[in-house]
């Protein structure tokens, strides 16, 4: 079968009418994503790259003439291959023997494509390693605050990851009361980092429905709650669901309702998680009152579920989406804690789970393929910082910045090389991101569009897409390997990214170290057979490319994640876990001793410096949610059909509740205009009748288009984000804490400004 492997899943490759190539969804999928469907539209898009292109002025004057401030203002010009090669070689060696290896930052943070071999990251650091080395970036936009507390709280594996789930299986059977903090936001299922060859997610969260698991979903946005009878929507301001935790565990404490046995076995820390719950040296009582009066949530609410949680067979399950917010450690720390009092944790399909549907995969009962990837090398430099410090790094050298317990140096970054990612998709506060990028003395973007982050760059490399090369796609996370066979060839003078790193090797003088003297299809090979070692039940090669697809089996007794709380809460002596004191960690000595002022030993309510109740809510009176968007990737996709037809009139759409709308006097589709002191951006308004009021909602995605006068008209959130981290302990990004104001636009729409 000829199939098409992507990060929202697989597809079958078909004709039209005319015979050209169109992609199917695949038939082993129950629930395809549309947003792959016109994938194929975008290779001959004008927004294109279609040759290697330099910057005028650096073409011209070289990195050193402090050209940077033309970045994103000036012309490109287009050259062959070899003279931009050469260009790049001399530059490394330039920047290398000038300043050392730290001075090159090729972090290049991203989700790219699907694909083992040509996973644009890999590739990029394979060649810097071979070059000497560069500064990266550890952890992840996803859930880079869990990624750096779960590991004191629940033990070392889960370093970078929050993938704590109980099988849906086991939730299915088990549990009778699911809890979404954040909700499920049921478009994020139709993404797996890797790819899927089989959506399940909303079918799994549809059949606990059906068998009667009661669901409470707590969000400011209806549409979080799946539709169906047995769910509850609770209403809560952003950024306020600790407050609501602690109120529930206040609840339980007072009303003797928590299982003290387990707290004791299995946990260490509750006396001083307690003390503060009750009290006793601020004076304050976290009780349903107090949380109340933080959250919005009335408090009959707060403790009926509180009560709810310890009488039924629970599962508390936290959206991703609330650690990427100011303070985001301290939702997933309380939930663990309310979990471990409620005391449900170690029971099959109870306990505690993170971003159940956020992507397709958690809590999917399958064997999960744990396969090789393209090797990078090894780095031998050893600076890094954590992925959200982009802008800090580049505006302070020789600065330094607190990071879980260490003090890391920025370097003086003197080249910034980006693959696979766009930081002004991505990244907080694209304005000062700007001004940032324009230090540097070279910056280069290998790209397949002219994203807001290649306009950025001096030399851009023309990228293949996807669909223009073979590839094996997997996710580790989920039990399919897809075989992705070219659907076209790339357009002339365009090349994959291993292509246009081989000519650079060679200039560089390591190509053999680089490609090992193997053809794309011997590195499709070897991948492949990685994956058979470990598991010898999958085809041979040959049948597997024939065939399209490999999957192992499907099966109930899959081992999950929380199978791991299941033996550690039988016996913690013979399964401990793997923090300091082999418990889950209530409170954490290891972050107490850091003696940040941002996080403490326990779980405890802090106050963003941007949310509903802050001062400057007097000024930006509107809390901006930026989730992920319903019909594209990331910025991925947002030529594609799904992406363009969800918009209006060529805008982004964001939601407002209809009171806001009646106050600021607009109506549904009117433009609007979302500003505060770091930036304006225009989106279309939505009414949405359940949206809680003083609550917009405007999806990441949308490409950074500012005009003449700075202003966004491609509806990017991150114009109006912060930059700010959750704390020092993760250094981790937190848009979802971000005050805004709006008001209706009644400017002229960028194409007449272009006319003028
Ligand atoms: N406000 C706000 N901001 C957010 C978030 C949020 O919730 N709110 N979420 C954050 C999260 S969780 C994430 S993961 C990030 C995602 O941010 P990114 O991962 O940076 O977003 P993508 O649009 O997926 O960027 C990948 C880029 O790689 C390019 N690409 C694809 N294939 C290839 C290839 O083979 N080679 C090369 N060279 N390039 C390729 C694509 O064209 C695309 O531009 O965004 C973060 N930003
Ligand atoms: N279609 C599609 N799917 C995707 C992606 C994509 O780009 N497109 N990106 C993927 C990636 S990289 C990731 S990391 C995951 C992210 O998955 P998540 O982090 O779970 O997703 P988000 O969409 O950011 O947010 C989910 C919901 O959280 C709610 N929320 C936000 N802040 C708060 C709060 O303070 N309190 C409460 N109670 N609720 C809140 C919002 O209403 C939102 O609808 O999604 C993945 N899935
Ligand atoms: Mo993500």
């Amino acid at each position: 079968m000829h199939l098409f492997a992507t990060h929202f899943g697989t597809y079958e490759v078909g004709c039209d009418a005319n015979g050209k190539p169109r992609l199917l969804p695949f038939r082993h999928d129950p629930d395809p994503s549309e947003i792959g469907l016109g994938y194929l539209d975008l290779a001959d898009h004008p927004e294109r790259i279609r040759a290697p292109m330099v910057r005028r002025s650096w073409l011209e004057n070289g990195p050193l003439a402090g050209t940077g401030v033309g970045r994103g203002r000036e012309g490109f010009v287009a050259v062959g291959w070899d003279e931009v090669t050469g260009l790049i070689a001399d530059e490394l060696r330039r920047v290398r023997s000038t300043h050392g290896n730290q001075a090159i930052f090729g972090g290049s943070y991203g989700w790219a494509s699907a694909g083992r071999f040509h996973h644009a990251q890999s590739q990029l650091k394979r060649l810097l390693n071979l070059a000497g080395g560069f500064t990266s970036s550890v952890n992840s936009y996803s859930y880079g605050a869990a990624g750096v507390l779960l590991p004191h709280i629940l033990g070392s594996e889960y370093k970078d990851a929050c993938d704590t789930s109980p099988s849906w299986s086991d939730i299915l059977e088990n549990c009778e009361l699911l809890v979404g903090f954040g909700g499920f936001r049921l478009t994020n299922a139709q993404v797996e980092a890797g790819g899927t060859g089989s959506h399940r997610a909303v079918e799994w969260l549809r059949r606990c429905q059906e068998r009667g698991v009661r669901i409470v979903v707590f969000s400011p946005a209806a549409s979080d709650a799946p539709l169906g009878p047995n769910v509850r929507h609770v209403p809560i301001r952003p950024n306020t669901d600790a407050a609501v935790m602690l109120g529930m565990c206040h609840r339980l404490l007072t009303e003797g309702l928590f299982d003290c046995e387990f707290l004791k076995r299995c946990t260490t820390g509750f006396g001083e998680f307690e003390s503060y719950l009750v009290g006793e040296g601020d004076g304050i009582a976290k009780d349903a009152a107090w949380a109340s009066a933080i959250s919005g949530v009335p408090a009959e609410t707060i403790i009926e579920i509180a009560e709810d949680l310890h009488d039924h067979r629970s599962l508390i399950n936290v959206a991703w989406s609330l650690q990427r917010a100011r303070f985001g450690e301290q939702p997933f720390w309380a939930a663990i804690t309310l979990a471990s009092m409620a005391g449900h944790v170690g029971r099959k399909g109870c306990g505690f789970a993170f971003g159940l549907t956020a992507v397709n995969a958690v809590g999917q009962p399958v064997r999960r393929l744990k396969g090789p990837a393209f090797e990078q090398g090894r780095n031998p430099v050893s600076h890094f910082i954590p992925v959200a410090r982009t802008t800090e790094l580049l505006e302070n050298p020789g600065g330094r910045i607190d990071y879980d317990g260490q003090a890391l140096e920025l370097p003086d970054i003197r080249l910034v090389w980006w693959a696979g990612g766009n930081p002004f998709h991505h990244h907080q506060d694209l304005n000062r991101l700007a001004e940032a990028f324009r230090r540097p003395e070279t910056v280069i973007v290998t790209e397949n569009m002219w994203t807001a982050t290649a306009k950025m760059a001096d030399i851009v490399l023309p990228s293949a897409f996807p669909f223009e090369r073979d590839d094996v796609a997997a996710s580790s996370r989920d039990n399919w390997l897809v075989y992705s066979r070219r659907v076209m060839e790339p357009p002339e003078g365009v090349l994959t990214d291993h292509e246009a790193y081989c000519l650079i090797a060679d200039r560089l003088g390591c190509r053999e170290a680089f490609d090992e003297n193997r053809c794309v299809d011997d590195w499709l090979a070897h991948i492949y057979e990685g994956y058979r070692e470990r598991y010898p039940e999958l085809p041979d090669f040959q049948s597997f490319r024939l065939r399209g697809f490999a999957a192992l089996d499907e099966g109930e007794e899959a081992p999950a994640p929380a199978d791991h709380f299941r033996r550690f809460a039988k016996d913690p002596e013979s399964a401990p876990l793997k923090t300091p004191s082999g418990r889950i960690e209530i409170a954490s000595g290891t972050i107490g001793k850091f003696g940040y002022p941002d996080i403490g030993l326990h779980p405890a309510w802090r106050e963003p410096e941007e949310w509903l109740g802050a001062p400057l809510a007097s000024k930006h009176r509107f809390h901006l949610l930026s989730p992920q968007p319903a019909h594209r990737l990331h910025g991925q996709l947002e030529y594609g059909p799904a992406s363009q037809s969800a918009k209006l009139r060529g805008y982004e759409r964001f939601t407002l509740s209809a009171v806001d709308a009646k106050g600021l006097a607009v109506e549904d589709g009117d433009l609007c205009e979302l500003y505060n002191d770091r930036g304006r951006t225009i989106a279309a308004v939505t009414i949405d009748a359940d949206l809680m009021p003083g609550v917009a909602v405007l999806p990441t995605g949308g490409w950074f288009r500012p005009d003449s006068d700075g202003i966004d008209h491609g509806g990017n959130p991150n114009t109006l984000t912060p930059i700010t981290a959750a704390s020092r302990l993760s250094q981790a990004t937190a848009p979802n804490s971000c005050l805004v104001s709006i008001r209706a636009w009644r400017g002229p729409a960028p194409e007449q400004q272009h006319e003028d």
